[in-house]
């Protein structure tokens, strides 16, 4: 029996962990409490990561498709077999007759996203698809024109914070995700509260996070721009702007007086459905507070007017002086400065065949992937991987992609198991668990509320038959001789030092991911007068902090051309005075219901929901409706019933509760995902609907191409 020291890569809290391994084998998993970081928000996912190590339908060697079936294949087959497939799709048609989408946890591991990248530079393909577009792009658009950078995410500094001014985010649930690692967050919150902080929730429903709030604004879902655009409006009005910071750190702020005289306090109220002396309150509440910020998530980023959200709650911020000040929102640098090597490789531009749109940290949208399948002529795509994904489920129109991914000639999923979308597969390839490999995820140290470093490590051995990510991007980049990071002689180095490997019989000497990880640990920057050392880093198994928050980096990190944090960027601009112009949305005809969104503490979007003893009280998702809504359609709580879009149609049960405000009811995402059993044949397991069937994928935010899934409108009936 032995106990490593390791942290969780199911979410951004990367929680520490001790586990204890007996053969091989994973017996028991708690968090790891002498972690001077990140336990705190230890949950059941990371207590039963290692059922997802053992799951029954596990894939644990590469899978050809032959009919209807799988068999089982050597990775040389794999290899070559998609190589050549892929080479004759290029010498007919071009490098982006090949796409990948990638998903969300392909960000949990620092080697795949790098060798991914190279395999794609290898390729020369610009067919990018990434979750991004059904996540966080807004913020990478707002970063990129405010801060110059896609990478610069501000960390929120809670233990100093006074008002806590929460925007579409449920951190009771989402443990403080998302482009942000704040260990205990929620808790850390609810402890300033204690000592008389206030805490603000903005959400159309109640939730957990507003059960716990001072005070809960119902916004009615998708105007948020309004309820932040009156806020700003106010602030700007009655003079509490912070002089200097709107003087010496940000231009534009006249381009935003200009924009909030032509908005009509009464009118934005009624377009996000808030009294306004409650916006003129909270707008005056949250200026005068010593110490605030606004938390803005995907609640606001999964709109159409996503961006513009996004952008105002980060407005708020810079005008109130809450940037790079304590209780505000601070810059981490981090010990591997990602800013500055970002900066050495010129931003890849590209806009996409059939809709032209760009490319948003360096991926097209979700949404535009189906068309771009379909759709005949140069560049249309004809074979795909799929690296840690299930866009089927989590993205828009489900039923439009699955029937794209059916059309290809040649469709990789590289994943732990045969999710939806990868029905159509002709190849499955089986992925190593983060619990069976070792990471340093260097490149996002600056995500990391306070200096942190924890290296990773693995604490089982893989099936023989998995492979990390990163070494099915090599083989398959020296098997079509397409060289990798499009760096001419790099294949040749590779093999090289395999062969060195081979004929030495030490495996160290073969190029890995190691030998990066070694080189960006050896050109760290120092933290707090502190450089980190390799040996250092192997002898801290419970990680290390590196010295306590920093101040004042913010200022110097910004990338735009004057230093300055540019809080009017014209094209936000000019979309907010159209969405003024616009009437506000009304449902559709027929359509009366806003389809609302949820997490739950067990699932990590498509996935986990199988897992034994995760959702003991039942696996799966029901319609939540409430009660006057309820008797109107003569729904009782149990009954099944229809929920019905213009795109589509999905059948479960109805559960009467107050949470949801009138008019809207809410579906939670990730179910209705079907496992199947490529290695013993018996049929798909499944639980519950997909949600994401019922979302149009024309309707997104036209600034970052984010697909609007919390936007739609539905109908209810009993069935
Ligand atoms: N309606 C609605 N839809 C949403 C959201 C919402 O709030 N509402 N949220 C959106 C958000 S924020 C996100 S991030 C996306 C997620 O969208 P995706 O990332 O496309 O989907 P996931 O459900 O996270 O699927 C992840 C897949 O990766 C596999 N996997 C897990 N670990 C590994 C690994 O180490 N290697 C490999 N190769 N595979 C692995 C899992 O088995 C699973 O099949 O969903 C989005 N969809
Ligand atoms: N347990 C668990 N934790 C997770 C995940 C998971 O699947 N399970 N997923 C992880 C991922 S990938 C991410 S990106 C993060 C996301 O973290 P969060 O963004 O905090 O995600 P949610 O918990 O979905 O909270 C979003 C909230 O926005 C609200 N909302 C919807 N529309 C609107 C609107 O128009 N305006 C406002 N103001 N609110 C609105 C929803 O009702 C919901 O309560 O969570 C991460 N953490
Ligand atoms: S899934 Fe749970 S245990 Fe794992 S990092 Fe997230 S909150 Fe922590
Ligand atoms: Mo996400």
């Amino acid at each position: 029996m032995s106990t490593t020291y390791t942290f969780c890569r199911y979410c951004s809290a990367a929680c520490g962990l001790e586990v204890t391994v007996e053969d091989n084998r994973v017996t028991k998993i708690s968090a790891d409490k002498q972690n001077p970081h990140s336990w705190h928000d230890f949950c059941a996912k990371g207590r039963t990561a290692h059922q997802l190590v053992e799951h029954p339908r596990r894939i644990v060697a590469p899978m050809r498709r032959v009919g209807d079936s799988y068999v089982e294949a050597t990775w040389d087959e794999a290899i070559n077999d998609i190589a050549t497939r892929m080479t004759e799709l290029i010498d007919a048609d071009g490098p982006d007759a090949i796409g990948l989408y990638y998903g969300n946890p392909t960000g949990y591991s620092s080697s795949n996203v790098l060798f991914m990248i190279a395999w794609l530079d290898a390729v020369g393909t610009q067919n990018r698809y990434a979750v991004g577009s059904v996540d966080q792009n807004a913020m990478h658009v707002v970063a990129e024109a405010m801060y110059g950078s896609i990478l610069m995410a501000p960390v929120s500094d809670v233990d100093n914070c006074d008002y806590f001014l929460l925007i579409g985010a449920n951190p009771a649930v989402s443990a403080w995700n998302w482009l942000e690692t704040v260990p205990g967050g929620w808790q850390r919150t609810l402890e300033r509260q204690r000592h008389g902080a206030k805490i603000v929730v903005v959400d159309p429903l109640r939730t957990e996070t507003a059960d716990k709030a001072d005070q809960h604004l119902a916004v009615r879902p998708g105007q948020d721009w309004a309820l932040l655009l009156a806020m700003v409006k106010v602030i700007l009005d009655e003079g509490l702007e912070h002089a200097a910071d709107c003087r010496d750190l940000a231009t534009g702020v006249d381009e935003l007086r200009a924009l909030v005289a032509d908005a009509d306090l009464d009118e934005l109220a009624a377009r996000c459905d808030l009294p306004r002396t409650v916006i003129e309150g909270v707008a005056r509440d949250f200026a005068r507070a010593p110490r605030a910020m606004v938390v803005t998530r995907t609640g606001v980023a999964l709109h159409v007017t996503g961006t513009i959200g996004e952008w105002l709650g980060h407005v708020l911020n810079v005008i109130t002086g809450r940037m790079d000040r304590p209780g505000g929102r601070r810059f981490e640098p981090g010990y591997v400065d990602a800013l500055r090597l970002s900066g050495m490789v010129k931003p890849p531009t590209h806009k996409s065949r059939l809709r032209g749109s760009d490319l948003v940290a360096g991926a097209h949208a979700l949404a535009e992937l189906p068309d771009e399948i379909t759709t005949p002529g140069p560049g249309q795509i004809r074979a795909m991987v799929i690296n840690c994904g299930n866009p089927v489920v989590s993205g828009p129109h489900g039923a439009k992609l699955d029937a794209a991914l059916a059309q290809l000639d040649l469709l990789v999923a590289i994943d732990l198991v045969q999710r939806e979308s990868h029905r159509h597969a002709h190849w499955l390839l089986p992925a190593v668990h983060w619990l069976e490999r070792d990471d340093l995820m260097a490149l996002t140290s600056n995500l990391h509320d306070e200096p942190y470093v924890q290296y990773g490590q693995a604490v089982v051995d893989p099936p023989p038959g998995a492979r990390e990510e990163w070494r099915i991007f090599v083989d398959l980049a020296i098997a079509m001789r397409k060289p990798l990071f499009g760096a001419k002689g790099m294949n040749s180095f590779v093999r090289a030092t395999r062969r060195l490997a081979k004929l030495t019989g030490k495996p160290g000497l073969e190029f890995t991911p190691q030998w990066l990880n070694r080189l960006l640990v050896a050109t760290s920057r120092k933290v707090n007068g502190r450089k980190v050392s390799w040996r250092e880093l192997m002898t801290s198994p419970h990680g290390l902090v590196l010295g306590p928050r920093e101040f004042g980096h913010f200022r110097a990190a910004l990338r735009t051309d004057d230093k300055m944090v540019h809080a009017a960027p014209p094209e936000f601009v000019t979309r907010t005075r159209e969405l003024l112009a616009e009437p506000a949305p009304m449902p559709p005809a027929g359509y009366p219901f806003h389809l609302a969104n949820r997490r739950n503490r067990h699932s990590m979007n498509s996935w986990l929901n199988e897992v034994p003893g995760l959702h003991p009280s039942g696996k799966r998702n029901d319609v939540v409706i409430h009660p006057e809504d309820a008797a109107a359609l003569g729904i009782a709580d149990g009954d099944v019933v229809r929920v019905f879009s213009e795109v589509g149609a999905i059948e479960l049960a109805a559960s009467v509760s107050t949470r949801p405000r009138r008019g809207m009811v809410i579906v939670d995402h990730g179910w209705g995902s079907r496992i199947f059993d490529p290695r013993g044949g018996s049929p798909p397991e499944s639980y519950g609907a997909n949600r994401n069937l019922l979302i149009d994928d024309l309707a997104v935010d036209p600034l970052s191409g984010t697909s609007a899934l919390s936007s739609g409108y539905v109908g209810v009936e009993r069935v």
